[in-house]
């Protein structure tokens, strides 16, 4: 086990007792609703939280419970407020927009460089890059550009470990010279991971990789000082060994990684899709692909526990989701499978995008946290 939990002291007094409990954000006014920390924690490293704009735009970097990242999807105006934003250029399905705040109560700094928006904290390097002008061509050579610049930075700043990698990639199915565009993606991918890092090769970070309509290639990250621990799924071929009919390059990916800081477990969940073994089932079919990818999802879920002896709750509502689907009018379908699996309380975004193989209808990743002190 290579996840590591430090200052434990710092969130217990003596066994099993917590310490006064410090309600971050409650002090009326400050916060708005969605902000509201309901986890009684002194320390919150990182947490993912679903928002409407009204609430975005009322966030401070004064807060306790601070915003050091944002991804905004639909049209949504910027804070401007000094974290990287991040536009996904994926439409909400059942809103207008919808934002996504990663939130510490660590310092955060902010800075820029080689093109990727930072921002750091003790634990945590985020960063976002975006490249554009690449829809003749060039998507191979984006790719690994950004990749080398991001395993570069990432090491120099002290952070080598990546945790959880984000891809959207405008017309991800479409093909350039001979290849779909998203192999294209994955060849330069590993290259670059090849070059840098030979050792994330077969330990790659958690990640997803999913189309959109424009906005060329954007790539975010998370990463930390140490390692997290990868995960699989013993339903799937390990993507980074998917035989060469899928692409000269397998994608670079673990289908989780379970992370611990001293507020608790993240485990990222990796872009989950309607797929055993290799190949992709139930061509044609929302329910049965929901259904699959969500076997999927409870059987890596099984696994992390198991390799860990993290308890892992996929259905609380500390997990923040997004599901992924290629026709808007699957969404009713789709939503109504998600919610008998998982109950109500789990946060689950649905945006419309297109997924890395034609035949997918269907994809689901995100983040199930385990909080030290439960609420
Ligand atoms: C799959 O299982 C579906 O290329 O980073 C899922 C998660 C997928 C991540 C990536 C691709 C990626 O192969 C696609």
């Amino acid at each position: 086990m290579t996840a590591r939990v430090q200052n434990a002291s710092l969130l217990r007094d003596g066994p099993g007792v917590a310490v006064p409990a410090v309600e971050l954000g409650s002090r009326p006014g400050d916060q708005p609703d969605g902000l509201q920390a309901k986890l009684p924690v002194e320390r919150l490293a990182l947490d993912f939280r679903y928002l409407t704009s009204d609430a975005y735009l009322k966030l401070s970097p004064r807060d306790a419970v601070r915003p050091f990242a944002a991804i905004l999807h639909g049209n949504v105006a910027a804070s401007g407020k000094g974290w990287p934003e991040v536009r996904s250029r994926l439409r909400p399905l059942d809103a207008p927009d919808h934002i996504e705040v990663l939130v510490t109560t660590s310092a955060v700094d902010h800075d820029t460089e080689r093109g990727f928006e930072l921002a750091i904290t003790d634990e945590l390097l985020f960063g976002a890059c975006r490249v554009e002008g690449i829809r003749g061509a060039g998507v191979a050579e984006a790719a690994e550009t950004v990749y080398r610049g991001l395993l570069g930075l990432i090491e120099r700043r002290g952070y080598p470990c990546l945790l959880r990698m984000w891809n959207i990639l405008e017309d991800i199915n479409g093909q350039q010279d001979g290849l779909e565009r998203y192999r294209h993606f994955c060849r330069g991918r590993h290259e670059a991971f090849a070059a840098v890092q030979p050792g994330t090769v077969d330990c790659p970070p958690a990640a997803c990789g999913i189309g959109a309509e424009e906005g060329g290639l954007c790539v975010y990250f998370l990463a930390a000082r140490d390692p997290g621990l990868p995960v699989e799924n013993p339903r799937q071929i390990s993507a980074y060994r998917y035989p060469q009919r899928y692409g000269p390059r397998s994608p670079s990916f673990s289908r989780g990684l379970l992370n611990r800081f001293d507020d608790g477990a993240h485990f990222f969940l990796s872009g989950t899709a309607s797929i055993t073994g290799h190949e992709s089932r139930h061509h044609g079919c929302i329910s049965a692909q929901v259904e699959e990818s969500l076997r999927n999802v409870t059987a890596l879920i099984r696994a992390a526990q198991e390799r860990s002896g993290q308890a892992l709750d996929l259905a609380s509502p500390t997990t923040t989701l997004r599901a992924y689907l290629r026709a808007e009018d699957h969404y009713a379908v789709a939503r109504e499978i998600v919610e008998r699996h998982l109950g109500s309380k789990v946060k689950v975004l649905y945006l419309r995008a297109d997924i890395c193989r034609r035949e997918l209808l269907f994809e689901i990743d995100g983040q199930v946290f385990m909080p030290s002190i439960q609420p």
